[in-house]
C-alpha cells in the first residue's frame, strides 16, 4: 500500500469524525497524521515490516500506529469501515470536492441521493443543487467548475512541460502597458514536479483591458470563464491557466495566498486566527477591529505576521511556520551557485555536440568546470564508448584543457552498472578517469533485495563516485526501480559517495522527498543535467528547483563548491 493511499485513508477518517462532531484535537490529529505520510520519504508499509517506527512520525501515537499496521499489512481497517457504515455511500467522495463541507455533503446525500461525482453533477444540470440550498446560480455553477478541476487534476502536467508554456504566456503579456507583477503561483511556484493547473497573479491600471488581452492570446483554445479581474482558459496541450488581478498594494495577499499550499495556508491561517487575525487574498483583518490591512509584497506580509519570508518550495505544510517564527529557515540553493555540470554526453556516445561546444555553452553560462560523462559500452545503450575510444577521449581532454581558459574539463564516463552490480568498464581504465558516475540502464525489473545488493556492490567499488538517477523514474512513463533508497543512503553517506538529483524534466531523479531525506542523513548530492546537447545544459535550473523542495543549501550540492574541493572529493 501506497503512502498516498494511507494518507487518503486517515483524511478520509478525519473528515468522518469532522462528520460526526467529534472533538477537533481527534481530527485534527489524523489530518495531522495524513499530511505527515503524505510527504515521507519512507512507505510505511516498509517501517511496519522492520518494527516499529511509525511513533516517530508526527501526529501518530500508539493507538494510530496500531491502525496503521492493521491498515498496511491486511489492505483493511476495521475502525475506518465501521465509521463509514455510520455515514451514507459516497460521503467521503463529496466531502474531497473543494467548497463542500460535512453539512453540504450530508444534505446532498440524505435529501437527493447523491452518492458519486457523476450523481453531482446531473443534480447540478438540473438545477436541483441550487434548488435544495437556495442558492444562485453561481453558487451551484461554482461547483460545477470545481469539479471539472478535480476531474482535470487527475492529469497533472509535468513541470517540464508547464513552464516553457507558461513562459511564452508571461512574455506576451508582460509589455502590456499597466499590467505589473505578472507572476506564477499555485504549486509552478513552488516547483512541485507536476501540476494540475496554473494560477497566474498580477496587478493591473486597467484589470479589463489586461484580461481582455489574456483571452485573446494566440495559444488560448478555449475561455471557461471570464470576469473583470480573473479569467480561466485552457491553452493549446490541454493545459488550464487561471489569472487574477487585484490593485498594485494587495499584490502580496494575493500571491501569498494563491501560492499555497492550501496546508501552508490552512496553518497559517490557524495561527493567524490565534493572533486574532483572519487572513485572506485580500489582506489581514483584525478580528475585532474589521480593519483589513493590505500588503504589496509577500515579505510584507509574512513579517506582519512575525514570520520570515518563507520561500514557496517550502510551503507545503511540514515545519516551515516553525522555523521561520524562529529565523531558522535554511538559505536555500540559487541556480546562481552553480559552478560546474557533473554529468553531460557529447556526440562521442548519445549526445549531439562537441565536447568543446558543450565546453564553451558551459563557460557561456559562468561553468568552472564540466565533467565529460558519455556512456559505456553497455548493453543497449546507443553508441558507448569501450575502452579503446574513452582512452582517445581522455588523450582529447587532455588537450583541450591545455587550451581552453577559464573552465576546466573532467574526464568521466557514466558506466553501467550490470545486472549483477559489477561495473561495464574495467577497473584499469576507470581509474585513469578524474569522475566515474554509476548507473542502471537495463534489468531494471529486479525484485527489491536483488536491485538493492546490485547497487550497493556498485557502490563499493572505490573507483565509483556517484550514483546518477537512483530510482531511474521517468515521469509519467516508467515506474521507479524497486529498491532499498534508505539503505542506499546509509551506503553512500558512509562510503563517501555522492547521489544526483537528475535535472533532466523527464527524470527529476532523485526527487524532491528524497533529496530531503538523503540529505538529513548526511549524504553528498550533486545535481546534473545529463545533458546530450548544449541546450540542455539549461535544465540545471529544474533541479536546482528538486533541490531547494529538498531544503538543500549550497553546501549540500558538490557542485556549488570551488573546483578544488569538488576534486577533493573525488580523490578522496
Ligand atoms: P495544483 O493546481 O493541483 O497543481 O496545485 P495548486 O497548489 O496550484 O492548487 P490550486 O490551483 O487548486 O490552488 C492554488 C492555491 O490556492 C493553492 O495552492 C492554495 C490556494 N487555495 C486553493 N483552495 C484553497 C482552499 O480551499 N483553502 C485555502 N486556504 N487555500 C486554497
Ligand atoms: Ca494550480
Ligand atoms: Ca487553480
Amino acid at each position: 500500500m501506497k503512502n498516498t493511499a494511507v494518507a487518503k485513508v486517515l483524511q478520509d477518517i478525519a473528515d468522518l469524525l469532522e462528520l460526526k462532531g467529534e472533538n477537533p484535537f481527534k481530527v485534527r490529529a489524523y489530518q495531522r497524521a495524513a499530511r505527515a505520510i503524505e510527504h515521507l520519504p519512507t512507505e510505511v508499509e516498509r517501517m511496519v515490516r522492520n518494527g516499529g517506527e511509525l511513533e516517530n512520525i508526527p501526529g501518530v501515537g500508539q493507538a494510530l500506529a496500531k491502525k496503521l499496521t492493521e491498515l498496511v499489512s491486511t489492505g483493511r481497517l476495521d475502525y475506518y469501515e465501521r465509521l463509514q457504515a455510520e455515514f451514507p455511500e459516497g460521503i467521503s467522495t463529496l466531502l474531497d470536492i473543494p467548497g463542500i463541507g460535512p453539512k453540504t455533503a450530508m444534505r446532498l446525500s440524505s435529501e437527493l441521493g447523491i452518492k458519486s461525482i457523476d450523481d453531482l453533477e446531473s443534480a447540478i444540470g438540473e438545477g436541483k443543487v441550487a434548488f435544495l440550498f437556495r442558492l444562485g446560480e453561481r453558487t451551484s455553477d461554482n461547483l460545477l467548475h470545481q469539479i471539472q478541476a478535480l476531474r482535470r487534476k487527475d492529469q497533472r502536467i509535468p513541470i517540464g512541460e508547464a513552464l516553457p508554456v507558461v513562459e511564452e504566456i508571461l512574455s506576451a503579456l508582460r509589455p502590456l502597458p499597466g499590467l505589473r507583477n505578472l507572476t506564477p503561483a499555485g504549486s509552478l511556484r513552488r516547483f512541485r514536479e507536476s501540476v494540475g493547473d496554473i494560477d497566474l497573479m498580477g496587478t493591473a491600471d486597467d484589470a479589463g483591458k489586461a484580461i481582455e488581452a489574456f483571452v485573446d492570446l494566440p495559444q488560448v483554445k478555449e475561455v471557461l470563464a471570464r470576469g473583470s479581474t480573473k479569467a480561466s482558459v485552457i491553452v493549446s496541450g490541454g493545459l488550464q491557466v487561471d489569472l487574477r488581478l487585484v490593485e498594485h498594494e494587495r499584490f502580496g495577499s494575493l500571491l501569498q495566498y494563491f501560492t499555497g499550499s492550501k496546508q501552508h495556508n490552512i496553518a497559517l491561517g490557524e495561527r493567524g486566527h490565534r493572533q486574532g487575525l483572519k487572513l485572506s487574498e485580500y489582506g489581514i483583518t483584525g478580528l475585532a477591529s474589521g480593519q483589513t490591512e493590505t500588503f504589496a509584497s509577500e515579505e510584507a506580509f509574512y513579517h506582519r505576521l512575525g514570520l520570515q519570508f518563507v520561500p514557496p518550495e517550502l510551503r507545503e505544510g511540514q515545519q516551515e511556520i516553525a522555523l521561520a517564527e524562529q529565523d531558522s529557515l535554511p538559505g536555500l540553493i540559487e541556480v546562481t551557485d552553480v559552478k560546474g555540470d557533473l554529468h553531460v554526453h557529447t556526440s562521442w556516445s548519445d549526445g549531439r555536440d562537441s565536447i568543446e561546444a558543450m565546453a564553451s555553452a558551459a563557460a557561456v553560462r559562468g561553468y568552472r568546470y564540466l565533467a565529460i560523462t558519455d556512456h559505456s559500452a553497455g548493453r543497449g545503450i546507443a553508441r558507448g564508448l569501450n575502452e579503446e575510444r574513452l582512452r582517445q577521449q581522455i588523450a582529447e581532454i587532455r588537450e583541450l584543457n591545455r587550451r581552453l581558459a577559464g573552465i576546466r574539463l573532467l574526464s568521466g564516463a557514466e558506466v553501467d552498472i550490470r545486472a549483477d552490480g559489477s561495473l561495464d568498464l574495467p577497473e584499469e581504465v576507470l581509474s585513469q578517469l578524474d569522475i566515474v558516475i554509476a548507473a542502471i540502464h537495463s534489468a531494471m525489473g529486479q525484485d527489491r533485495e536483488k536491485m538493492t545488493r546490485r547497487i550497493l556492490r556498485a557502490l563499493d567499488s572505490p573507483h565509483v563516485d556517484i550514483l546518477a538517477h537512483p530510482t531511474c523514474r521517468l515521469l509519467g512513463e516508467r515506474e521507479p526501480i524497486m529498491v532499498d533508497l534508505e539503505a542506499v543512503f546509509l551506503a553512500a553517506a558512509a562510503g563517501g559517495k555522492a547521489l544526483e538529483i537528475n535535472a533532466m524534466p523527464s527524470r527529476l531523479d532523485l526527487k524532491d522527498i528524497h533529496v530531503f531525506r538523503a540529505r538529513e542523513l548526511g549524504v553528498k548530492l550533486i545535481i546534473g543535467t545529463d545533458a546530450h546537447s548544449t541546450g540542455h545544459l539549461d535544465f540545471m535550473r529544474f533541479g536546482v528547483g528538486v533541490a531547494r523542495r529538498g531544503w538543500c543549501e549550497a553546501e549540500h550540492i558538490l557542485n556549488t563548491r570551488p573546483l578544488a574541493e569538488v576534486e577533493a572529493f573525488l580523490h578522496s
